[in-house]
């Protein structure tokens, strides 16, 4: 935006809002082209606020009159300034009338209220209310909203808002109402309509203190096939939530609208929520093992944030983290007591290392609570949510479970109703278990990833083990000097059969336990354990205790050990990728110093022996013999080469797949043929196993290795192994490849969630002509640059899973990413914003890329009339 920088919003700045609004009541005459809105605000001068005028914000409004009670106001008490309405003179107390048009099918940005297939939807968090009507569009202005809407009865048949229905019936013209009263006080981000054709799958869910709630799903009346999974999932989250944090849900009807043009996964709006139909409908035939995981876990978010963000909200925007990392880590904790705990700490821990890590050493670094922001729709990022949610499990490690329990109960019972801060949410941590955490806060304020240096020393004679901890943590922007932090590290100590050493402190009386949480709050700690009978293989950070990065000098022969022994699943786990890591990074070495690279025999011997092991879930074997993702590795180097990384990691997987056929084959023979309908862990867990199987014995280019591949896809009987056989066809030059591909073409051209997958692995394939590929499909008829589903499968696969043809030494991705985001932006700024990130983190690369990445952002700021979205990630980038 050369016209004139967006303003940046800082914390610093915030100032209660000098009004209250206690009743809204809307009325929608709901047309597509042209809907006429009418608000009536009960508003109320706050204490201390005398004189103060009333400011409103609204955006793409056309305001057609304002009055107070009952009377026009004269033009000389009102003015627009930008986005902001300012009314002076008003009574202390009084009922504003405002009335707007705005355009819902003109709406490509999908805020507000917008048509989504033919119906209307909201979305109104973060600032998307300001879109439907003139208000004080901040979450901390609470009220109690009553709703009417008319529509054509015969277009939209559905009405529905937040709350309880009142009231509904028909009016002249074929036209029909409702009327929808929500009696909790909300922020406006959590207000929604939704008007259409859609048809409802039904259940009912019994509080456990007796009350009965409605459930209903609404969907597109040709996918009502693809909600039991759903529905399951909500009742599950349900019961799970009573169970486990004592919250029970509180209005008598929940509902979940599924709708297909939806800038992320879903929203919570009060007792009406909107999701992406990605995360609603699935059917075995249409959707992975992972897809229903997911599924799962975002209609348990959602539901989660019923109490935390809904009953007890955000004080402003700052304070993101207070629901998205609370809620983020509730969805973890649910999903880990339906399945494998250590596999789903393992993904959790995956996706924080692979995204959020990388986020917290780039330009766009942010502490957990952001200090400034132009666009708010920016910070809804991975440090915001997934270092929201360590932020969160680091409290319940230092509080124990029973502490944490209290103290979120004491945070619910102190909060309900209010829109507070992280601060208030810590406080009630403090206050519920006596224990102080006024270091520990530095984690909402401090950005970037902290690194432990430790190391060990056993003096045999004396039978101590000194272990050394230095914390430090790199600058990040506006940051170059950092505090320690109170940071919980779990560990043990092993003796040379795998058992815990007791643990004993120096000055301690007797040991307590094999395992504890050392607490970190000095730059430097030495940690003396007595006792000790022999020089001990040392487990740290246990269960990823802490988000940081661990350096500890292990021998191949220790990682080998911990991969076989470590009581921690999480630990035996990260043992292997440590050693895979060093493998890997060997293998770079030699490929860039035209070494010809050899295969690590220790290595092949250690991932044997997890392959054999049958007293391990088939799931934490698929965790482990799952090689460290290329852009894990890429974060491990100087200066990023993604050419060799990815042959480094082929020639591994090809040498893996070589060496252990008949192991890979076994897999294939005792896990390749389970239930197809059943979704429980276990069995997830074997077929997850089986595909990698695949994976492995197609990698290795054999004629064989491809047949069963290709044979896995012929005759799959779910979309799991559909996907398993093609995905693992999609790196090899040959025909099954391109029959598997044309075949699910064919096969699934009418159902887009589907075809998406078809879009992303082709977007990723390390094949040549890679990107040749990717512009074609944008010609697709299945495609659509308006929909961010397919934007994110097709575009947004290609620039984040493909780093040999992204980042091709010609600069062909970056131009064609920034085409494609100075396309999209005009249309919708959000998604488009998203992708500008891939080119954020040019400092990692060679001096030619990163002058081609740079040359692409460039273009980007240089463009006029660019969203403050865009503007603000390109712009942030290039300082
Ligand atoms: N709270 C919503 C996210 C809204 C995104 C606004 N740009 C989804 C969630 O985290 O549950
Ligand atoms: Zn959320």
């Amino acid at each position: 935006m050369k016209d004139a920088a967006p303003r940046t919003i800082h914390l610093k700045d915030y100032t209660p809002p000098a009004w209250r609004v206690e009743r809204v009541r809307l009325d929608f005459e709901l047309d597509p082209a042209e809907t006429r809105v009418r608000s009536r605000l009960s508003i109320a001068r706050g204490q201390g606020a005398d004189g103060q005028p009333l400011m409103l914000y609204g955006q793409d409004l056309t305001l057609v009159s304002l009055a107070v009670d009952g009377r026009a106001l004269d033009a000389a008490s009102w003015r627009i300034e930008g986005d902001q309405l300012w009314i002076q003179g008003l009574p202390e107390r009084c009922e504003l009338a405002i009335e707007t048009l705005i355009h819902p099918e003109r709406n490509t940005a999908l805020e507000g209220l917008y048509v989504s297939g033919g119906n209307f939807c909201t979305q109104c968090e973060a600032e998307g209310f300001r879109r439907i009507t003139w208000f004080p569009d901040r979450p901390d202005v609470m009220a109690e909203y009553t709703v009417r809407m008319s529509a054509d009865k015969a277009v939209f048949p559905v009405l529905l808002s937040n709350g309880n229905l009142l009231e509904r019936g028909d009016l002249p013209d074929g036209r029909h109402y409702a009327l929808w009263h929500d009696p909790f006080p909300k922020p406006s981000y959590l207000f929604a309509l939704v008007a259409g054709d859609l048809a409802c799958q039904e259940d009912r869910f019994v509080t456990r203190s007796g009350r009965e709630v409605a459930l209903r799903i609404y969907v597109q009346r040709h996918n009502l096939d693809k909600c039991d999974h759903a529905m399951r999932s909500l009742k599950k989250s349900m019961a799970w939530d009573e169970q486990t944090f004592g919250r029970e849900y509180d209005l008598d009807v929940y509902m979940i609208v599924a709708v297909d043009d939806f800038n992320m996964g879903a929203m919570e709006n009060k007792g009406l929520n909107v999701f992406n139909s990605k995360y609603v409908l699935a059917r075995a035939d249409t959707a992975t093992d992972e897809d229903f995981v997911a599924i799962e876990s975002v209609i348990a978010h959602e539901y989660f944030h019923n109490w935390s963000g809904n009953r007890v909200t955000c004080r402003d925007w700052f304070q993101l983290s207070l629901k998205e990392g609370l809620t983020v880590f509730r969805d973890q904790e649910f999903t880990a007591d339906q399945s494998l705990r250590a596999v789903k700490r393992i993904d959790d821990v995956q996706r924080l290392r692979s995204l959020q890590f990388p986020e917290d050493a780039s330009p766009m670094a942010h502490p957990v609570r952001p200090q400034s922001y132009m666009e708010i729709n920016n910070f809804y990022t991975m440090t915001v949510y997934e270092k929201g949610a360590e932020v969160v499990r680091m409290i319940q490690t230092l509080l124990g479970r029973e502490g944490f329990r209290q103290g979120l109960d004491l945070y619910f019972e102190r909060h309900d109703g209010q829109a507070v801060t992280t601060d208030d949410f810590v406080c009630a941590m403090e206050d519920a278990s006596a224990r102080d955490l006024s270091q520990f806060r530095r984690w909402y304020d401090q950005a970037g990833t902290p690194v432990l240096d430790v190391a060990g020393a056993y003096d045999a004679e004396t039978r101590r083990y000194r272990l050394t901890v230095r914390q430090s943590c790199p600058p990040t922007p506006g940051q170059a000097e950092k505090l320690p932090l109170h940071i919980p590290l779990a560990m043990a100590l092993l003796d040379s059969e795998g058992r815990e050493i007791p643990l004993r402190l120096e000055g301690e009386r007797r040991a307590v336990g094999g395992e504890r949480v050392l607490e970190l709050t000095a730059p430097d700690h030495v940690f003396v354990f007595e006792d000790v009978p022999e020089a001990p293989v040392p487990s740290l950070l246990r269960n990823f205790s802490a988000p940081v990065k661990l350096r500890f000098d292990y021998s191949d022969a220790q990682l080998a050990f911990l991969m076989a022994h470590d009581g921690d699943d999480f630990n035996r786990w990260e043992a292997g990728q440590q050693y895979a890591v060093r493998i890997l990074l060997k293998l770079v070495a030699d490929l860039q110093a035209g070494r010809k690279p050899a295969l690590d025999a220790r290595f092949v011997e250690a991932v044997a022996r997890v392959l054999d092991d049958r007293e391990l879930d088939p799931a934490l074997v698929a965790e482990a013999l799952s090689l460290p993702g290329e852009s894990y590795l890429a974060e491990q180097m100087e200066v990023v080469d993604v050419d060799a990384i990815h042959q480094a990691r082929q020639f591994l997987r090809r040498g893996l797949g070589d060496r252990l056929g008949q192991g890979w084959r076994g897999i294939v023979d005792r896990h390749g043929d389970t239930d197809p309908l059943a979704l429980d862990a276990t069995t997830m867990g074997r077929r997850r196993l089986a595909n990698l199987a695949y994976a492995y014995l197609a990698a290795t280019g054999d004629g064989d290795g491809r047949a069963l591949a290709y044979a896995r896809f012929r005759h799959a009987r779910n979309m799991t192994e559909s996907m398993g056989g093609l995905r693992a066809l999609m790196d090899c030059p040959c025909e099954e490849r391109e029959a598997a591909l044309a075949a699910f073409e064919a096969r699934w051209k009418d159902e887009p969630l589907v075809l998406d997958k078809w879009f992303s692995l082709q977007a990723a394939t390390c094949l040549p002509g890679a990107l040749e590929q990717v512009k074609r499909l944008m010609d697709h008829p299945g495609f659509n640059l308006r929909n961010p589903n397919r934007v994110r499968a097709l575009i947004g696969a290609f620039a984040t899973a493909n780093p040999v043809h992204f980042h091709a030494a010609d600069g062909s991705g970056y131009q064609f990413l920034a085409d494609q985001v100075l396309a999209l932006d005009p249309l919708n700024p959000q998604v488009a914003a998203r992708l500008v990130k891939s080119l954020s983190r040019f400092k990692r690369y060679d001096p030619g890329r990163q002058k081609l990445m740079r040359q692409a952002l460039k273009r980007i700021v240089d463009t006029q009339g660019l969203s403050r979205d865009v503007y603000e990630i390109a712009s942030r980038s290039l300082e």
